[in-house]
């Protein structure tokens, strides 16, 4: 279904067919704009930006480009098209249709999980409200507002699910997820990495590419759910979820390749000297965002993911193309776990090991990344790679969160640790470097800070020197 942008709240889902959900939802509407207008990129409604917004969900329509002003862009509802012969894949519910409605048996599950998800949109979006301020192009500052967008319209997409399905508390959840906000000590939000601070360039590259991509497994389990409207949100959501990836590993990529340009030049290793930020530093940072990105996976052995598979609710990364019985009841897994304060393999029933099944799916996911990063050190003749740390690296959630693991996989005593830790993690003097080469942002078309460099090519084909975002 094509969408009518003439309508207060854009949406491929007949809205306008049921009058208490869109008075409901146009009345969530002004909360969203204020909390936007509050907590979202600072001082910018007046900028024209050059976004890509989505016209209809199929393969032409979701990609049109224009200049719009934020507070306008078309947020919306957007669910990709419907299979009716869609079955549930998986687990006890496996064969039978999936359900247009909530099951009551499974109310509080989704509802729990929708919010947890929807949580994290805006949660992203405060997190990142400065960053603008710093913008190294206008190209990267047009970047960020897209995926801020996004961000904006995936909690409408979660909201949505909220409103239309969870009665009440459904719509209580709602106005939460505009009361909670990233970091508040007395409000904060769900998951541990949405209330770290995203305060410089780096910090944002390594969290789309890292954090984003946690987005994407999750968004990908649950695109399983049994609940179709749930898989369609989701399904669409994952379209928008790639271009944050991009922005993420081209951004880590366009430093070190600066970085590499400027040791070569300059024929040094003590690149701060000139400005730019030494390799060594992108691996803290690496460190610390792969890190906390693996805690938004959960426990090694959980019964909650159990429970969730068995009962059709979120299933593995890419279900059907998984070739097993989908039911895993006979099943085992093996997982990296602790005990006694030693890392061991365990054997553990493999409905037990979901999330580190999707954890290690997403490792691997990670791995591709950083392969390309070093092909570009190769070539630019260096003697440096970056790696992953090791899974239980600096953990706060799951089986490793009491113990202190080398990168390496070592388990140390705490005076080994502090004696280490601020080779493997950002230091405050290494924060204070990297945010002192956040100057003024960038706003001359096609120029760069000094520390990043140009993109291989524009958005959307544009030239390099193309006016991204205009200030007025
Ligand atoms: N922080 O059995 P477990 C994205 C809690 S990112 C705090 O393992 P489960 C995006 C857990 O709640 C994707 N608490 O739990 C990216 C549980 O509490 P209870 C976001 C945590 O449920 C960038 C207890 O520990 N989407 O979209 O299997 C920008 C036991 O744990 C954490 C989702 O996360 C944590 N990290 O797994 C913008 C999908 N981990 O029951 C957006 C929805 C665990 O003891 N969420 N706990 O009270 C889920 O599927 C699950 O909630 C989790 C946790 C995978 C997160």
């Amino acid at each position: 279904m094509a969408i009518d942008y003439s309508q207060l709240i854009p949406n491929n889902v007949d809205l306008s067919s049921d009058r208490r959900l869109q008075r409901a939802l146009e009345q969530w509407q002004p909360r969203f704009l204020d909390w936007w207008k509050d907590m979202g990129p600072d001082g910018t409604s007046a900028f024209d930006v050059y976004l890509r917004t989505a016209v209809s969900t199929d393969a032409n329509g979701w990609a049109n480009f224009g200049h719009v002003k934020m507070p306008d862009y078309r947020w919306g509802i957007f669910l990709a098209g419907r299979d009716a012969d869609r079955t549930i894949a998986y687990g006890d519910n496996k064969g039978k249709p999936v359900w247009q409605e909530v099951p009551g048996e499974h109310r509080s599950t989704l509802r729990r999980l929708i919010v947890t998800q929807g949580d994290t949109e805006p949660a992203s979006v405060e997190q990142q409200r400065l960053l603008g301020k710093t913008a190294p192009s206008l190209y990267d500052l047009r970047n960020l507002f897209q995926v801020n967008v996004e961000e904006g319209r995936h909690l409408w997409a979660m909201v949505y699910l909220l409103h239309a399905y969870f009665g009440r508390d459904g719509r209580e959840e709602a106005e939460e997820m505009l009361v909670r906000h990233s970091g508040d000590p007395d409000k904060p939000r769900i998951l541990g990495a949405f209330n770290e601070a995203t305060p410089d360039w780096l910090s944002f590259f390594m969290f789309t590419y890292f954090t984003d991509r946690d987005g994407k497994y999750q968004l990908a389990s649950l695109a399983e759910s049994g609940f179709d409207p749930l898989s369609r949100s989701c399904r669409f959501m994952l379209t928008e979820e790639a271009h944050h990836m991009f922005v993420g590993e081209t951004g880590v990529g366009r430093i070190l390749q600066r970085t590499c340009e400027l040791m070569k030049e300059h024929k040094t290793d003590d690149v701060r000297s000139i400005g730019a930020i030494d390799l060594p530093t992108m691996q803290k940072y690496l460190n610390f965002h792969f890190s906390v990105s693996l805690d938004l996976f959960g426990q090694e052995a959980s019964t909650n993911a159990a429970n969730y598979y068995t009962q059709g609710v979120k299933g593995r990364f890419l279900e059907t193309r998984i070739d097993d019985d989908h039911l895993l009841t006979d099943a085992s897994y093996e997982i990296d776990t602790a005990e006694n304060g030693l890392i061991v393999k365990k054997t553990v029933p493999a409905l037990q090991a979901l999330n580190e099944r999707l954890r290690q799916d997403y490792i691997e996911d990670c791995a591709k990344g950083l392969l390309r990063w070093n092909k570009a050190i190769e070539r630019a003749g260096i003697d440096f790679e970056m790696t992953l740390p090791h899974r239980a690296f600096n953990r706060r959630i799951g089986a490793f969160a009491g113990l202190r693991i080398s990168p390496d996989g070592r388990v140390l005593s705490e005076a080994e640790w502090k004696a280490n830790e601020g080779k493997w993690l950002p230091t405050d003097e290494d924060r204070a470097y990297v945010t002192s080469l956040m100057g003024p942002a960038v706003v001359q078309p096609g120029k760069y800070a000094h520390w990043i460099a140009p993109p291989a090519r524009g958005i959307n084909n544009q030239a390099s020197d193309f006016e991204y975002v205009r200030f007025n």
